[in-house]
C-alpha cells in the first residue's frame, strides 16, 4: 500500500529531473562567495521580486528571524498576526536571536485590520519599546492557504511607511498566491522591505529559502546567516533544485489547488467535519471535526493517508506534486468511509 502523505507540502521530493539538474550544477564555495549557481539563483531572486539582493538560506524559519534581526534592535517590538508560523512555529526566535518584544493581533483568516494594527503600534514614549516591523504571511498557513488580498496589504504598508516603520512578508508560499491571483510576485513584494519565500514547500526543491530585500538588509542578514553556522558551502548543488523549481515548478501550482479544493468538497459532505469552504483559497485545508482528531489520525494512517492534527478537533491536510487526482478521490473515499461509520 502506498503512502499518501498530506502532512505538508515539505514532503515533496525531487523529480528526476531536478536531481539531474543538481547532479549537474556547477559548484564553488558559497561561503566565499564563489558559488555560481547559487550567485544565479540569488540573482534570479532579486529580479523576481524586484529587490536589490537576496539571501539563499537554508529554511524558511532562518529567513524570516535573519529579517527580523536586520530590521530591529535588541528590545524594539514588532508586529505579527497571532497564528503566524514567526509566532506559532519558530521557538520563539524573536526573543531568542533578536532580543525584540513581539506584539500578537488577531486578524481573520490571517489578515489584519488596518485599524487593529494602528492601534498596536507604540507611540513615542519611554516606557515603550520602539515599534520596528510589522510582518504578513501569504498565503496563511495556519487559516488554511489563505490568500491576503493585494488591498489590504497596500493600506498595510501605507500605515507602516506613514509610520516609519518596515515591513516583512513572510512569503513561505507567495507563489501559490501569485499563481491564484495572477498578481507578480513583483507587485506583492513591492509593498514590502523584505521578502522571503521557500523552494522547499510546493515547488518541489529538497532545501533552501531566500530572503530579498535592499542591500544593507541583505548584507547584515549576511553576517548574522554566519552567526547562526547558516553559511554552506558548495550549496549550488541544492541551489540548482531551487532553479529547476522556479523554472518547471510554479504553474502546476494551481493543480494543487484544485486537488484542495475537490478534497474539501468532498468532506465537506460529512456532517462530522466543519470547514468554512471559502478558506480553501491554495492548496492547504484546514478543518474541524467532531470526531477525536487523534483517532482520526491513526484510522486514516492504517489506510496509508498520513494528515496532521492540532488537539482534538482540528486538521490540516496539504496538497502537493507527489499527490495525484487518483490519490485525492481515493483520499476523499477513505475519509467519507471512515466517518460514516
Ligand atoms: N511550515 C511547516 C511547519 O513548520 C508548520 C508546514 O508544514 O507548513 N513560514 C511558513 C508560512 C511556513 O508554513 C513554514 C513551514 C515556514 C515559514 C518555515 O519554513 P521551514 O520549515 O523551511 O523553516
Amino acid at each position: 500500500m502506498s503512502t499518501i502523505d498530506l502532512r505538508s507540502d515539505t514532503v515533496t521530493k525531487p523529480s528526476k529531473a531536478m536531481r539531474e539538474a543538481m547532479a549537474n550544477a556547477e559548484v564553488g564555495d558559497d561561503v566565499f562567495g564563489d558559488d555560481p549557481t547559487v550567485n544565479k539563483l540569488q540573482k534570479k531572486c532579486a529580479e523576481l521580486t524586484g529587490k536589490e539582493a537576496a539571501l539563499y538560506v537554508p529554511s524558511g524559519c532562518m529567513a524570516n528571524q535573519l529579517a527580523i534581526k536586520a530590521q530591529t534592535n535588541p528590545s524594539d517590538e514588532i508586529i505579527v498576526e497571532t497564528d503566524s508560523h514567526i509566532i506559532k512555529y519558530e521557538n520563539a526566535s524573536p526573543a531568542f536571536i533578536s532580543g525584540v518584544q513581539v506584539w500578537p493581533v488577531k486578524g481573520v483568516n490571517g489578515i489584519l485590520n488596518v485599524e487593529d494594527v494602528r492601534s498596536a503600534i507604540r507611540p513615542d514614549w519611554y516606557h515603550f519599546p520602539k515599534t520596528k516591523l510589522i510582518c504578513l504571511e501569504n498565503t496563511h498557513n495556519r487559516a488554511g492557504g489563505t490568500i491576503y488580498p493585494l488591498e489590504d496589504i497596500r493600506k498595510m504598508s501605507e500605515l507602516a511607511l506613514s509610520e516609519n516603520i518596515r515591513m516583512h512578508l513572510d512569503g513561505a508560499r507567495i507563489f501559490n498566491a501569485s499563481v491564484e491571483t495572477g498578481i507578480s510576485i513583483k507587485e506583492y513584494a513591492s509593498q514590502f522591505h523584505s521578502i522571503s519565500f521557500c523552494f522547499s514547500k510546493g515547488l518541489g526543491a529538497p532545501v533552501g529559502s531566500v530572503l530579498c530585500s535592499d542591500k544593507q538588509t541583505i548584507q547584515i542578514a549576511h553576517r548574522i546567516r554566519k552567526v547562526l553556522g547558516g553559511g554552506m558551502r558548495q550549496a549550488g548543488i541544492i541551489a540548482a533544485g531551487a532553479l529547476y523549481a522556479l523554472e518547471h515548478n510554479v504553474k502546476r501550482l494551481k493543480d494543487d489547488h484544485s486537488k484542495a479544493r475537490f478534497f474539501a468538497d468532498g468532506i465537506s459532505k460529512s456532517n462530522k467535519v466543519k470547514i468554512n469552504l471559502n478558506s480553501v483559497q491554495t492548496n492547504i485545508v484546514v478543518f474541524n471535526i467532531t470526531v477525536d482528531a487523534n483517532v482520526v489520525k491513526s484510522e486514516l494512517e492504517k489506510n496509508g493517508v498520513l494528515l496532521t492534527n492540532e488537539g482534538t478537533d482540528r486538521m490540516r491536510a496539504v496538497f502537493h506534486m507527489d499527490v495525484s487526482n487518483e490519490m485525492t478521490e481515493k483520499v476523499v473515499k477513505i475519509f467519507k468511509d471512515f466517518l460514516k461509520n
